[in-house]
């Protein structure tokens, strides 16, 4: 069963679905310029407009109370209040916060904030970004503004969206902004700095507010069970926190969150990557380390392992056509359950599931409704998993269904829909989908009805 105040809720993004791009004082960030490169993104698209949730806020919030959502995560736009990323706030952009804040709690609806989901202010890019060694006071300074502007309403704040992502994709592949492709000696330091950044705002937020409630949110690929026997559960739990020496290695969990938990990296992750720590880096763990209240994960799949005949791991070929969402990720339900609950035993923190969902290619059907049975069968198969992990004694205090509404989806811009709610880009009409309406009844019945 799920907790009786267990948090369900639904997660956006600033880029993704704000729009208002360039009014009101707003600074650039690197999405804006890096969706203008030539081939970047899905035939040229961009989030100038996106949802435009930044005018539609309030009817935004309005649906989100039809959904019956106990809970909304968004992220700050961090151009948006510090145009140049520090010194100078924008009140225009602290108002629009201020507002929509206002709005979800007159509706009920509790505000979770994300400092940081991938929206560098470019001024600070210009700088160097995360390579820069004052990156992580930068990123203290904002997240000081933040909490001292909302902190009066809001107590949950999660410092990262996917430090994998955005360094990974963002500077090692170069497929996301700001469009690098870096080595290991440039890499391993920026992300130590993004690590040391968390830990500054943590404690730079805590300084000024007592009653907080903060986390972190990196992403994770399970690995679960092939079958439930011991040494398959064992094979699992070691290679979910495993670092890998190839060009997987950067969606490891623990070479993230090992340091921000338990304030060390992971043996293995040294071995391979150590020579790259900035000297004296072991100093710097201690920053990193600060006490957080919960553990967020964002977990979309997973692949299946099991032990072989001499307790090494194998991990099993997917068979062919095996079910796939619309951008080709597998369907692995049980991936939830595994995450939640090797996360749980590893870092003894209540779990969020920051982020989970399914792309697919939703259309307006005669009815002029929106059916995505595809949609409601994931969210169940998932949530029943997710039950399970917290009847077999995780912590699992809420979910965060990804994303209230379809919105810009990065490289692959409006072509992918993750939505509850559809969304038409050229007219900005918002549709429920069959889903939304079937979350409605989850969370009415606490997951009793899965
Ligand atoms: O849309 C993204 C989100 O911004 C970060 N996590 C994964 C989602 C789906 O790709």
């Amino acid at each position: 069963m799920f907790k009786k105040d267990f948090v369900w809720g639904a997660a956006t993004s600033s880029y993704q679905i704000e729009g208002a791009a360039y009014e009101d004082g707003k600074g650039l960030n690197i999405w804006d310029m890096f969706c203008q490169k030539d081939g970047a993104i899905y035939e040229g698209h961009n989030g100038d407009v996106a949802c435009d949730h930044y005018r539609r806020y309030k009817d935004d919030v309005a649906l989100m109370k039809e959904l019956g959502l106990k809970a909304y995560r968004f992220s700050i736009s961090w151009a948006r209040i510090m145009p140049d990323g520090t010194g100078e706030v924008n009140q225009k952009g602290l108002e629009f916060y201020n507002n929509l804040i206002n709005e979800l709690i007159a509706n009920g609806i509790t505000p979770f904030i994300t400092l940081f989901h991938w929206e560098l202010p470019l001024e600070l890019h210009k700088r160097g970004g995360w390579l820069n060694p004052d990156s992580p006071d930068w990123f203290a300074e904002y997240a000081k503004v933040v909490v001292e502007n909302f902190s009066d309403r809001v107590k949950h704040f999660i410092t990262f969206n996917e430090p994998q992502v955005f360094i990974g994709f963002g500077c090692i592949t170069g497929t996301h902004a700001p469009g690098l492709k870096m080595s290991l000696s440039e890499i391993i330091p920026m992300a130590h700095n993004v690590l040391i950044a968390h830990g500054k705002a943590v404690k730079a937020m805590r300084a000024i507010a007592g009653d907080l409630q903060i986390g972190f949110a990196p992403c994770g690929t399970f690995p679960y069970p092939e079958t439930e026997s011991l040494e398959n559960i064992a094979i699992a739990r070691k290679e979910a926190f495993t670092v890998t020496d190839d060009e997987r290695w950067f969606w490891s969990v623990s070479w993230w969150s090992d340091p921000v938990v338990l304030g060390k990296y992971p043996k293995d992750g040294l071995q391979i990557f150590g020579k790259y720590l900035p000297e004296g880096y072991e100093k710097d763990l201690e920053t990193i380390k600060q006490p957080i209240d919960f553990y967020g994960q964002n977990i979309y799949h997973g692949f299946a392992v099991k032990a072989d005949k001499n307790c090494e791991l194998e991990v099993i070929k997917r068979y062919e056509g095996y079910p796939r969402n619309s951008f080709g990720w597998a369907i692995t339900p049980e991936a939830l359950k595994w995450g939640a609950k090797f996360l749980y035993e590893r870092y003894m923190l209540p779990i969020y599931i920051t982020e989970n969902g399914l792309s697919c290619h939703d259309v307006i059907s005669l009815d002029g409704k929106v059916h995505d049975p595809n949609r409601i069968d994931f969210l169940n198969r998932y949530l029943l998993c997710l039950r399970e992990a917290a009847d077999e004694g995780a912590d699992v205090a809420g979910y965060f269904q990804w994303s209230l509404m379809d919105n810009f989806e990065w490289a692959a811009g409006y072509s992918e829909r993750f939505g509850l709610v559809y969304v038409n880009f050229v007219t900005q009409e918002r549709i429920i989908k069959d889903s939304g309406y079937w979350y409605r009844e989850v969370i009415e019945s606490n997951g009793e009805n899965l």
